[in-house]
C-alpha cells in the first residue's frame, strides 16, 4: 500500500541520530518550492533544539547528489573563511547535518530526498520589507555572499537546473507552453501574453552580452529573494544566506535584480490589488546602496551598467515563469488558490512597466552610488 505523506515523514525523521527525543515536525516557512519542516527535539536536560528538515523537490532538483556536493562545497568554503575572519560559522553559514549513515541526504522509500539543517535560532525572516534598514541589510548580506565566493572554483558547481536564468530560454518555454495551451487558459490572459511578446527582444539583451563575452559568470545565488536570508534578531544584520539549491555560475546583475524585484515594493508577491502594486525607487536606491557597498569594487564598469537591466529582467522572467506555469496547469510553483501563478505574474508585470517609466532614475541611482 503506498504510504501517506506523514508515513514518509515519519520515516525520514529515522534517518538522523538526533541525539535527544523528537517532540514532533511541523511545515515550516513559505518557500514555493521544497517541503519544509521544523523538527522540535528535546535533549536529556530538558533543553529545546530545534532543526530544519527539507524535502527536496526532486522535480525541480533532478540530481540530489549534484545538488547536495554543492551545498557541502560551498558552504564548507564559507565556513573556513568565516571562522578565519572570527566569525561564527554555526550562524553564518548553512550546516548541513548527516545522516546516521553518514549521507548528506536520505532517500526515502518513496522517492524523496530529505536533508537536515541545524536550525539558526533568533533570526528573523522576512517575507516583506518593513524598514529601509532591513532591506540594506540584506542587500549588504547578498553583496557579501557573491564577495566571499569571488575565488570559489567554479567549474566543481554543477549546474543544478539547466537555463535558470536564460531569459532568452524562459522567453521560449513561454512560448511553447502557449502553443499548447494544456488547461485552455490562455484566452483568459491576453493582456499578459501581450505583455511578454511586446518583451521578447528585452530577453535576449543580458543573454547576448555574456554570449559576446563582455559579462564575466560569477559564483552567484540566484534566488536573491528577501525570505532567502535570516536577520540577526539583536543586531538586524542579514547573517545567513539560505536557500543554497540554486548556487551556480551566473550573473552579478542577476542577484541584484532579482532582490529588487522582490523588495522594491511595499506589496506582496501575490498581491491580488495591482493598486497597491508600486515599484518603490527610495527601496531601489537603499538596495543599491548596501549591494554597491559590499561587491562594488569586485564589478565591472559593464556590470554595473547593467543592474537596472538585471532589476528589470529577473522581475520580468519571473512573471513569464509565473505566467508559463498558470498555462501549463501549476506544476511547477507551490499554489494556494486558484489563478495564484496568474496574480504573482501580475504583480511581476506591473513591477516592470513601473520600472520602464523610472529608468534613468534608476541609473541615474546606480551611477551615484558605483
Ligand atoms: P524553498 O526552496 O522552498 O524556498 P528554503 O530553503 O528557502 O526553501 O526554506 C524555507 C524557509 O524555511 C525559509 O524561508 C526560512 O523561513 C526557513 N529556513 C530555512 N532554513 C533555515 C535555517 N537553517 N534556520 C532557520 N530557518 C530556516
Ligand atoms: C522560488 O524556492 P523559493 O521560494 O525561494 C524559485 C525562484 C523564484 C521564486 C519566486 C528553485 O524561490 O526562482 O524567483 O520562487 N526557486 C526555484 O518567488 O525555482
Ligand atoms: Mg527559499
Amino acid at each position: 500500500m503506498e504510504k501517506t505523506a506523514e508515513q514518509v515523514l515519519q520515516e525520514a525523521l529515522t534517518a538522523w541520530d538526533w541525539n535527544a527525543l523528537v517532540v514532533g515536525a511541523v511545515r515550516y516557512g513559505a518557500g514555493h518550492i521544497n517541503d519544509t519542516f521544523c523538527v522540535y527535539t528535546q535533549t536529556d536536560n530538558g533543553d529545546c533544539v530545534r532543526y530544519i528538515l527539507q524535502r527536496i523537490n526532486t522535480n525541480t532538483f533532478r540530481d540530489p547528489d549534484a545538488l547536495m556536493e554543492n551545498i557541502s562545497g560551498v558552504t564548507g568554503y564559507l565556513r573556513k573563511i568565516i571562522e578565519k575572519n572570527g566569525g561564527d560559522p554555526m550562524r553564518e553559514t548553512m550546516n548541513v547535518i548527516p545522516t546516521r549513515e553518514g549521507k548528506s541526504y536520505y532517500a526515502d522509500s518513496d522517492g524523496g530526498a530529505w536533508r537536515v539543517y541545524t536550525f539558526v535560532e533568533d533570526t528573523v525572516c522576512l517575507q516583506k520589507v518593513e524598514t529601509p534598514e532591513q532591506f540594506y541589510e540584506s542587500a549588504y548580506a547578498f553583496g557579501n555572499f557573491q564577495r566571499l565566493l569571488a575565488d570559489y572554483p567554479a567549474d566543481t558547481l554543477h549546474e543544478t537546473i539547466a537555463n535558470f536564468h536564460n531569459t532568452v530560454w524562459r522567453y521560449e518555454n513561454f512560448e511553447k507552453a502557449l502553443a499548447a495551451d494544456a488547461c485552455g487558459r490562455a484566452k483568459e490572459v491576453q493582456a499578459e501574453i501581450d505583455f511578454v511578446k511586446a518583451h521578447k527582444d528585452d530577453c535576449a539583451v543580458m543573454v547576448n552580452l555574456l554570449k559576446e563575452g563582455r559579462l564575466p559568470l560569477r559564483v552567484t545565488h540566484n534566488d536573491t529573494k528577501l525570505n532567502n536570508i535570516l536577520m540577526d534578531k539583536a543586531s538586524g544584520k542579514g547573517i545567513c544566506v539560505i536557500d543554497l539549491d540554486t548556487v551556480m555560475p551566473g550573473l552579478a546583475a542577476n542577484d541584484y535584480g532579482d532582490s529588487i524585484r522582490f523588495g522594491a515594493n511595499d506589496c506582496a508577491e501575490d498581491e491580488r490589488d495591482l493598486t497597491k502594486v508600486n515599484f518603490s525607487l527610495p527601496l531601489f536606491e537603499t538596495y543599491t546602496e548596501g549591494f554597491l557597498a559590499a561587491a562594488g569594487d569586485a564589478l565591472t564598469d559593464l556590470e554595473k551598467d547593467t543592474l537596472v537591466w538585471g532589476a528589470k529582467l529577473m522581475t520580468l522572467e519571473c512573471g513569464i515563469r509565473f505566467l508559463t506555469d498558470y498555462l501549463e496547469g501549476d506544476h511547477y510553483f507551490k499554489v494556494h488558490r486558484e489563478g495564484h501563478n496568474l496574480d504573482r505574474c501580475r504583480t511581476q508585470f506591473k513591477l516592470v512597466s513601473d520600472m520602464e517609466s523610472h529608468w534613468d532614475e534608476m541609473k541615474a541611482i546606480v551611477k551615484k552610488h558605483s
